[in-house]
């Protein structure tokens, strides 16, 4: 078996990565890629609590440090139930991001040297002075609304609060827009409220997991995965729908390889069996759902027959897959996913999911969805933020009017001049994303970063948003600050510590420190009373009758239920929607001129030659944040196309050969990437692991390495409903010769 340790000495051997990457794909369900804390330690090592900033997931962990101040390992924490005391390959490979040489060192400002630009270092006073100077210029200028806010993982909030204070509410991120956005919004206007994150699926317990492209397993959320594995070994059923034979997929009793982008097709015939083979929970849904009579009349003739012929997936497959989640209803989750920017409608796919969910009753009840209950942090007390002038929502003009958080596209898009038209956004902050990797439509961006009058960037790494700032801030990485409290409602909910287990490397600070001088310089000290964020978590743990001394001690604390995470008998629960029901049929949607019930609507397909470009996770790495970690780089040093054997044939290509992808637009990467040819992807779609493609030589490792995904992505499909940027319209097709030097010749 292999254990954490391992799988350091797997990297230390510097194996060959592909066979290091199928041990990983194989392994992972069954865990034992995980860390464990066995193994007998000679070092006296001290441990410090933290909780990973890999991914989003957030494990709490034990940062394991010696004597003379090294690192040796991270393990997690066993209290946490959101790791049950192992993390992910990638927690594990977090010690990486610490030690990465290619870290950025010391602020940076950018100079023009001999008419060229440059950046030259600078001290921590002369670029926070220069950013103050700046910021209150632009205050004074255009109001502080001209400033936004980009913003991802731990540096978030410290930098909200520091642009609330300032004056502006135009904050936007990445994970609602690019990630999650349509299915909170879909979800909130069925349920009243969002699955979260950790989402509320209680796959533990669950009799029936349905995957309608979620990855688990490739997406390593860490206590998803481990309660996948335990459902399998407790007999669960699990159905995939994915046009890619996924690692979920490989472990699952049903595998729908559905054309992609029918899904919508796919669930209207499945509610139109639940209801019309009389499978639904009726009990629930009279006691709970209103609109069951125009859902019925609805999905009349969506027949698993009509559905076959948009989806290519066999009636009786359908039929028997309804039959399945039926038979372990309520005890059955229609998994929400997470990443839902696919085609433009997103929001409707995700009604059709929570809809499905209704139906079997999952919502309330043991191995469905359970009910969350949250902690509040008491708020620090500071002077009370000043109300903006107007915010993101003022510049919608009619559109997205379901969006509930600022779309990142529509800030970027507010930052461009329009003809004789000033821009009405002037500066970014961006902070903890790299929005070159993350957001579609590149020129749109360079376009508004080029306008800019002031773009600040505060990065751990020199990623590829860094080479676009004016000022470059170094961010000290998770083991080396505190942050906000993590609180997360769970089943059981919990806090967790994140606090230094060692100093800052070179001259970095943490993004509390960061914001404090910042806010010191723009004359917010009232918003910052205090000298060191440790009398923050102190203050704030207090009311919640801990403290930091006990934190420290133990890193997560659970806080007892006050209400139970499923539905008791003879109680009604009220939903928090406005009826306090399911909406079943969406009012919300119809007064926002949106079809109240989800209809399926075809998408573009691939030309001839073309093929379509699909896109996710591997376990080994997160995002483009750790392209360049030397762990993890060790597993997966670069991602690689999967391509159907057959079309290969047609294309003469073999495997392990190397091809450059051009996309529809006339698109080509950047870089070669390998071939994996495979039988588990449908003929008509081609895969990539998003993150790879690097092109910034501060990035020894990553520069140059696999294809980026994002610079094909220029075909978006907007969700018109909440501005979901929809990235898989984009098609492929192959070039064998170095495009370059043909260009060349
Ligand atoms: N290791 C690792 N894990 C991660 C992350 C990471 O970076 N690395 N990121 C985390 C984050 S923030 C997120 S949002 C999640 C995302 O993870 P998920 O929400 O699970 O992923 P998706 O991007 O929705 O889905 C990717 C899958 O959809 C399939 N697919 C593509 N097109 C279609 C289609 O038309 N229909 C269907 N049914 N399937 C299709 C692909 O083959 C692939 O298997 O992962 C999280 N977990
Ligand atoms: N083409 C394509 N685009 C996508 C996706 C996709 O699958 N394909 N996925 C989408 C999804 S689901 C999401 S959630 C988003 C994610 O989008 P992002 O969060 O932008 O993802 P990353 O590319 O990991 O960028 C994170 C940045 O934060 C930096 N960073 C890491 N740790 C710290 C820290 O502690 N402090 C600071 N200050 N910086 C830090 C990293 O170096 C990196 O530059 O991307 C979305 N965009
Ligand atoms: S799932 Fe893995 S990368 Fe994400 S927080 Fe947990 S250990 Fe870290
Ligand atoms: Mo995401």
């Amino acid at each position: 078996m292999n254990t954490r340790r391992d799988f350091i000495k797997i990297s230390a051997l510097g194996l060959g990565a592909t066979a290091v990457t199928a041990g990983v794909a194989k392994a992972v369900l069954g865990s034992s890629l995980f860390g464990d804390e066995s193994g007998n330690e000679t070092e006296a090592l001290h441990r410090v609590p933290t909780y990973c900033e890999v991914c989003f997931w957030k494990c709490a962990a034990w940062a394991h440090v010696t004597k003379d101040g090294n690192i040796k390992k991270i393990t997690g924490n066993d209290d946490d139930p959101q790791c049950n005391g192992r993390l992910c390959p990638r927690g594990t490979g977090g010690v990486g991001m610490y030690n990465d040489p290619d870290r950025l060192k010391t602020p940076l400002i950018r100079v023009t040297k001999d008419g060229k630009q440059t950046y030259r270092e600078a001290s921590w006073e002369e670029a926070l002075g220069f950013i103050a100077a700046k910021m209150s210029d632009l205050k004074v200028k255009y109001g502080p609304e001209s400033m936004a806010l980009f913003m991802h993982g731990g540096p978030a909030p410290h930098f909200s609060h520091l642009m609330k204070a300032y004056g502006t509410g135009n904050l936007a991120a990445p994970s609602f827009a690019q990630c999650r956005g349509a299915r909170d919004v879909g979800f909130e206007a069925t349920f009243g409220e969002s699955v979260s994150s950790p989402e509320v699926t209680d796959i533990r317990d669950t009799r029936c997991l349905v995957l309608i492209g979620s990855h688990i397993g490739e997406n390593m959320h860490n206590g998803q995965v481990q309660e996948m594995s335990q459902a399998i070994d407790n007999g669960a059923v699990i159905i995939t729908v994915d046009p890619r034979l996924s690692t979920a997929a490989s472990k699952s009793k049903f595998w729908l390889p559905i054309k992609p982008s029918t899904d919508i097709a796919l669930m209207l015939s499945w509610i139109h069996v639940l209801i019309y083979d009389d499978l639904y929970n009726k009990e629930y849904v009279e006691t709970y759902a209103e609109g069951f009579e125009e859902l019925k009349a609805h999905v009349k003739s969506f027949t698993p027959e009509w559905a076959y012929g948009i989806t290519t997936l066999k009636p009786d497959l359908i039929r028997t897959t309804a039959r399945e989640m039926a038979n372990a209803a309520p005890s059955v989750i229609i998994h929400p996913g997470r990443h839902a920017a696919w085609y433009g409608d997103d929001v409707q796919r995700s009604r059709a999911i929570a809809i499905l969910n209704a139906l079997l009753g999952s919502w309330g009840n043991r191995g469905g969805l359970f009910l969350k209950e949250g902690i509040k942090i008491p708020e620090f007390p500071h002077a009370e933020y000043p109300k903006p002038a107007w915010t993101w929502k003022d510049l919608l003009n009619g559109k997205y009017p379901l969006a509930n958080e600022a779309p990142t596209n529509l800030v970027i898009e507010s930052s461009i001049p329009a003809e004789g038209k000033e821009a009405m956004i002037k500066g970014w902050i961006v902070a903890g994303t790299n929005l070159i990797a993350s957001v579609p439509m590149k020129e749109q961006l360079l376009k508004a970063m080029d306008s800019l009058e002031l773009l600040v960037v505060v990065d751990t790494m020199p990623m590829e948003i860094t080479g676009f700032a004016d000022v470059v801030l170094p961010e000290c990485t998770y083991l080396e600050r505190y942050d906000d409290i993590r609180a997360t409602a769970h089943r059981e909910p919990t806090l967790a510590l994140r606090m230094p287990a060692v100093e800052p490397k070179n001259q970095t600070k943490p993004a509390w420190w960061i914001t404090k001088q910042l806010g010191e310089r723009l004359g917010l000290g009232a918003f910052y009373n205090y000298k060191d964020f440790s009398e923050v978590l102190d203050w704030q743990l207090k009311q919640l009758g801990s403290s930091l001394e006990e934190m420290k001690q133990i890193g997560v604390k659970k806080i007892p239920r006050k209400s139970s995470p499923y539905f008791e008998a003879g109680t009604i629960h009220t939903f928090k929607t406005t009826s306090g029901k399911i909406q079943l049929y969406s009012h919300e949607m119809e007064t926002a001129g949106f079809d109240p019930m989800p209809v399926f609507t075809r998408h573009p397909e691939p030309q001839e030659g073309f093929y379509r470009l699909i896109y996710g996770r591997a376990p080994m790495h997160t995002f483009s944040r750790t392209a360049n970690n030397p762990n993890l780089v060790a597993l997966m040093p670069e991602n690689s196309v999967w391509i159907s054997p057959q079309v290969a044939g047609i294309w003469g290509i073999k495997k392990d050969q190397y091809v450059w992808l051009k996309n529809q637009d006339g698109v080509v990467s950047k870089f070669p990437v390998k071939v994996r040819l495979t039988e588990r992807i449908r003929w008509d779609s081609v895969y990539i692991v998003h993150g790879f493609g690097h092109h910034h030589e501060p990035l020894h490792l990553a520069n140059g390495r696999g294809v980026n995904d994002t610079e094909l992505i220029t075909n978006v499909m907007m969700d018109p409903t909440m501005g979901g940027t929809g990235m898989r319209g984009n098609f492929v097709t192959f070039l064998t010769k170095d495009p370059g030097k043909e260009a060349e010749a």
